[in-house]
């Protein structure tokens, strides 16, 4: 525990220097700049994974629907690409294969004075895990004779407050933010559907990477840095969650840290690219999920049922790049919406025990302000 506050003091101790740094410069740039009518549009560039690096002036909304996609596929332990089998001869019965989310995200930001935005985020979530079984007695005791299972859960998930206090002017160069926001344990924790089983499939729960909330009430501390020139700028984000306690299924997600780093260029009055990485820690598992079968019927089968279903293969280090490009909306009716896309994919997976890879994420979305 006292480990990873050390580790994320440590990433706070990184961000800071370029702030203060940053700041002797502050009176010459905002000179420059103060003249330049584009720059007010450089908060809505930033790449559609970070949240909660802008802030509004006084009076403004801002509303935003994005659609994502992720896809997983295969398994992994470590750094190393693991297939079903070499699951099964880990002692497990039954190994995922490839998973699928679709989040639908709403959001909903106002500005009730320049230093402070309020911003309120939903979304629902259809989610699709495929499941291998050990051929042989294991598929015959568990599934029918089949080695192939699917299970599916979908609802609205966890929503989402957020603070977030401007500690700069909107008309400078400077963008530094500091966010305080709370997940609201809205999402199920609860969601059933059929599974491979003692005696046949039946209707079971499903493990916590197929429910749609974290079941807790979640900590979102965030801080994030932004500069601006006339059509580039560079951020950086260091954002957190931390879940106090276990949820009613007595177990609780692991605590995140995340750093991303970006840049943004403003090609011409439509158009902007992006660019950037970001760096995810993620703990453990804490407790253990309740009501999941761990052990299989029957000791011939195997040591173990699903590897989701234990709190060791939950949590790692990721690497991940990004890119998107924006059309924000030129003059007239257009003015104030935007449109974005953008992909995110890993390029470094560091997981505990026995977790599936993440392929690629993609997102597109719409916003609107006021
Ligand atoms: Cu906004």
């Amino acid at each position: 525990m006292k480990e990873k506050y050390i580790y994320l003091l440590t990433l706070v101790s990184l961000c800071l220097p370029a702030y203060s740094q940053e700041e002797n410069h502050h009176h010459h740039a905002h000179m420059e700049h103060s003249s330049h009518e584009g720059h007010s549009n450089h908060r809505l560039n930033q790449p559609l994974n970070v949240m909660g690096a802008h802030t509004h002036p006084k009076g403004e909304w801002m509303f935003t629907y994005k659609y994502m996609h992720m896809k997983m596929d295969g398994m992994r332990r470590g750094t190393s690409s693991k297939s079903s089998s070499d699951i099964f001869d880990a002692g497990y019965v039954v190994s995922p294969d490839d998973m699928r989310m679709d989040m639908h995200m709403f959001s909903f930001m106002y500005a009730p004075t320049d230093n402070f935005t309020f911003m309120v985020m939903a979304e629902y979530l259809n989610k699709e895990m495929n499941l291998d079984v050990k051929p042989g007695m294991a598929a015959n005791m568990t599934n029918n004779g089949s080695t192939r299972a699917k299970t599916e859960s979908d609802g609205w998930g966890d929503t989402k407050l957020m603070g977030l206090f401007a500690m700069t002017d909107h008309a400078s160069p400077h963008n530094f933010i500091i966010g305080m926001g709370l997940s609201v344990p809205t999402g199920s924790i609860n969601q059933k559907d059929r599974t491979p089983a003692p005696g046949g499939p039946s209707r079971n729960y499903l493990p916590a990477s197929m429910q749609l909330g974290s079941g807790t009430w979640d900590l979102l501390p965030s801080i994030s840095y932004e500069y601006s020139w006339t059509q580039l700028s560079l951020g950086s984000q260091l954002s957190g969650i931390f879940r106090p306690g276990r949820n009613s299924r007595e177990y609780s997600l692991g605590d995140q840290v995340n750093l991303k780093q970006w840049a943004t260029y403003q090609l011409n009055d439509i158009i902007s690219v992006n660019a950037g990485w970001g760096y995810q820690w993620q703990d453990y598992m804490g407790g253990k999920q309740e009501d999941i079968l761990r052990t299989p019927p029957n000791p011939m089968l195997g040591d173990r049922t699903i590897p989701t279903a234990f709190s060791s293969n939950y949590g790692g280090h990721t690497m991940d790049a990004f890119a998107g490009i924006q059309l924000h909306g030129g003059e007239g009716i257009f003015e104030k919406q935007r449109l974005a896309f953008e992909v995110r994919a890993p390029f470094y997976e560091d997981l505990n025990g026995y977790q599936m890879e993440t392929k690629y994420t993609a997102t597109i979305a719409w916003s609107l302000e006021f």
